[in-house]
């Protein structure tokens, strides 16, 4: 049996409001008492993680003054120095605040969009000083209860308008950081904009600085949405997107569950951490997620531990599956070519398609083919059951 402790070459963080979560719900108060940063990172030091992230308000409360500001932070870089943690991603609140309740970018108030702006470039500053290489942007209130309020198209401007203005503003200040969009179907609002990992890739596309902007897709979000998250994990490193993922659990069909990563949906998260390392994704492994409300401080230890556990014994799994012989074989035998369609593969020419139209295909062989899928699938259940 390997060695299941983190290190820091696998890049595992957690975000202040995960542990630090203090386990209030739409129809319950808070089980825990809140933590301070330092104890937070004193927390993920003692568990092994490697780097924590923040939103400007987990770190210093909106209403803080300049030298209570100053304080915080210098309070974090000393936990940090003395914990060796790192800061890799930073994001903004953008949701909690009444201001916001109409969304941040999107909302129907120019002075709200306003503020949004400035409240960014301010927690953009604060987490560049940190040490931040990623900056998030989920935009929980970004949405809509009543297509009545607002145009999607406003919005879809809007929320442009206000992903341009940044990255300028970033250029200009000469910042090596990067943007990556979260998306999310529902929940805050009924309705939230570019709802899947899908909508915001093509959405980045239409960005003046397409090249700063990539995706932070999370488990949850897209199954929420019914979505294979590997499927839109996939689709994003295709186009060279992937700055950032968050990794928990949910059930599908349930409300926004931020479960221990690995804790539903066991198959699903083999195939999503196979696929990270088998691609060499190096960016953060980043826990999005919080402990069961039923737990204490030692519970949340045991939940951060259990999520970087579970991603490292799928990764066990995962080189286990692609050294297993009898899984390569079958591998092979699926993806067998015998070099018939070998004159029409490559790009189009005229006498490609002239030669590929004259060939005669035995369609009910084709048809006939079983595809062992049954077998394939079997034996990935039995690697992860732990009998082969
Ligand atoms: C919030 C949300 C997460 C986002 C965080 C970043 S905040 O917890 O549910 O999915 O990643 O803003
Ligand atoms: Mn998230
Ligand atoms: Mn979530």
């Amino acid at each position: 049996m390997t060695d299941y402790t983190p290190k820091p070459e696998h890049r595992f963080t957690f975000g202040l409001w995960t542990v630090g979560n203090v386990g209030r719900d739409p129809f319950g108060e808070p089980v825990r008492e809140p933590l301070s940063p330092v104890e937070i990172v004193q927390l993920l030091a003692e568990v092994g993680a490697y780097g924590v992230n923040f939103h400007d308000n987990d770190l210093i409360p909106i209403d803080a003054t300049p030298a209570e500001r100053d304080k915080i932070v210098a309070d974090f870089k000393k936990a940090l120095a003395d914990t060796g943690l790192v800061v890799p991603m930073a994001t903004t609140n953008l949701f909690t605040d009444p201001a916001f309740k109409d969304g941040a970018f999107t909302s129907n108030d120019p002075k709200v969009r306003a503020y949004a702006l400035q409240k960014t470039m301010n927690a953009i500053d604060l987490g560049v000083e940190l040490g931040a290489k990623v900056y998030v942007f989920w935009g929980g209130r970004e949405g809509a209860e009543t297509d009545a309020a607002k145009s999607p198209l406003d919005a879809i401007q809007r929320n442009r308008e206000a992903m341009n203005f940044l990255c300028d503003y970033v250029i200009d200040q000469g910042y090596d950081l990067k943007f990556a969009l979260e998306a999310k179907p529902n929940e805050p609002r009924g309705h939230i904009y570019n709802a899947t990992t899908g909508h915001m890739l093509a959405f980045i596309e239409t960005l003046d600085h397409p090249e700063m902007v990539g995706v932070n897709p999370e488990v949850a979000h897209e199954q929420m949405a019914g979505l294979n998250f590997l499927h839109g994990v996939a689709q994003a490193w295709d186009a060279g997107k992937l700055f950032h993922i968050d990794l928990n659990d949910q059930v599908i069909g349930r409300y926004d569950q931020d479960f221990r990563f690995g804790s539903a949906d066991i198959k699903s998260a083999f195939f999503l951490v196979k696929f990270l390392e088998d691609v060499g994704y190096q960016g953060s492994r980043h826990f999005d997620a919080h402990a069961y409300r039923t737990e204490d401080y030692e519970g949340v230890k045991d939940f951060a531990r259990g999520c970087m556990r579970t991603y490292l014994i799928l990764k066990e799994k995962a080189a286990q599956w692609n050294a297993d012989p009898e899984i390569q074989a079958l591998l092979a035998e699926i993806n067998r070519d015998d070099g018939e369609t070998d004159p029409f593969k490559g790009a189009y020419t005229a006498a490609k398609a002239a030669a590929l139209r004259a060939h005669r295909f035995d369609r009910k062989a084709l048809g006939a083919r079983g595809l062992a899928y049954e077998r394939l699938d079997q034996l990935t259940i039995e690697v992860l059951l732990g009998v082969r």
